[in-house]
């Protein structure tokens, strides 16, 4: 028998869409116990929220996100409010015992995503944050390659996440669709909001990082602010490039920006390891490059005449998640990753393992912004423990 679970969601902006669009989709493609309900969706401005009930099939909404958390006919919090937001929720909905999906960023520093820890745990609930790219096929491919021993001992992790969207200096800051321009809204720029995603990729494939150093700017230092209509210093960082150590003794470089002229989502990654090597790049999802240089298990070289990179086209049954979709050769994309993680933060209700990553997976990804925010200001390497 299906069990329903009552779907609470704060937010109506791109992510609000995203997560809506997966609750309604998880069930038509993958075998659950649990089917999402979408119960009520949440915003200040009953003009936005309304329009956004009746486009995603809502069956109510709200205006207030603290009467929301106190329905009885909700069971889950959806968290996609704008970053400084997300503490005050995520403690209400725990104090509640509603489950929460917490959109990325966990939250604005380490200080408040340790507040968000320590109540989810007490109240013992389900919790996940919605860093979607692990549920790329690709890259689950390549967590799988990598476990599998094919990239052997690493030496080099290599990280971009490059955008282009703000280097009109009219762009305000703040208001709709651009607070994550403001800082005090965000907590940080690309940070926060790009190299967030890498670091939680990074250390999903290569392991926890162990030191940063880095280094940030912000181009364009004033904007005008759309809610204030003032002329305002800007806070975030426009981009940012830190060196990492890892655990496991490799060495990391990631770069991020919203500067970069004709890139619009590109986020990339590349592992060299002593047995091979594998590369993913987001604008060409559908595929894994991976270079096989040794046997993974007995570490012989096997590398001929014939070696080179190989693409993997990432659609056949036995790739990650593809056996719920389409026929080989098919593709799937940005909206499947949601789908792809609700399905395991479902299949995660089912089996009382949570899906990764919960809060306090999530907190290691914000204890590594923060370390390289700090670094930034002082220019010293941070050792994060
Ligand atoms: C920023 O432009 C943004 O929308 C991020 O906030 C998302 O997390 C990323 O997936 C796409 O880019």
């Amino acid at each position: 028998m299906s069990k329903p679970l009552n779907i609470g969601l704060i937010g109506y902006g791109f992510m609000g869409r995203a997560h809506s669009n997966a609750y309604r989709q998880v069930n038509q493609f993958f075998d659950l116990e649990y089917h999402p309900v979408l119960k009520a969706c949440c915003a200040r401005s009953e003009e936005k929220i309304k329009p956004f009930q009746e486009n995603w099939g809502y069956e109510s909404f709200e205006t207030d996100w603290r009467k929301l958390i106190e329905r009885d006919d909700i069971d889950a919090i959806d968290i996609c409010s704008p970053n400084n937001t997300h503490l005050e929720i995520a403690l209400a909905a725990a104090a509640a015992g509603k489950m929460i999906l917490c959109e990325k960023p966990l939250a604005m520093s380490v200080a408040e995503g340790e507040q968000m820890c320590e109540a989810a745990e007490k109240a013992g609930i389900q919790t996940m944050v919605w860093y979607n790219y692990r549920r790329v096929p690709a890259i689950a491919l390549a967590k799988q390659v990598i476990d599998e021993g094919r990239v052997g001992k690493p030496f080099h992790y290599r990280a971009t996440y490059l955008q282009d969207w703000t280097i009109a200096e009219d762009v305000p800051q703040g208001g709709a669709a651009l607070w994550r321009l403001d800082v005090n809204v965000a907590g940080s720029g690309v940070t926060g909001d790009l190299l967030a995603h890498s670091i939680d990729t990074a250390e999903w494939l290569n392991g926890p990082i162990k030191s940063v150093v880095a280094k940030t700017e912000t181009f364009v230092k004033e904007r005008m602010h759309q809610e204030t209509g003032q002329v305002e210093p800007v806070g975030i960082d426009d981009a940012c490039m830190f060196l990492a150590v890892f655990e496991n003794g490799s060495m990391g470089t990631f770069e991020s920006t919203r500067y970069a002229r004709g890139r619009k989502n590109y986020n990339t990654f590349e592992l060299n390891g002593d047995h091979g090597s594998v590369f993913f790049d987001l604008e060409d999802p559908q595929y894994l490059d991976y270079f096989k240089y040794a046997d993974p298990q007995s570490g012989d070289k096997i590398e001929d005449h014939l070696t080179g990179w190989q693409r993997i086209h990432v659609t056949n049954f036995e790739h990650p998640y593809m056996d719920k979709w389409w026929v080989p050769g098919c593709t799937v994309g940005y909206e499947h990753t949601f789908i792809n993680a609700l399905a395991d933060f479902l299949q995660g209700l089912e089996s009382g393992t949570s899906a990764q990553p919960d809060f306090r997976c999530g907190l290691r990804t914000q204890k590594v912004c923060d370390a390289i925010l700090e670094s930034a200001k002082t220019g010293s390497w941070i050792e994060l423990g």
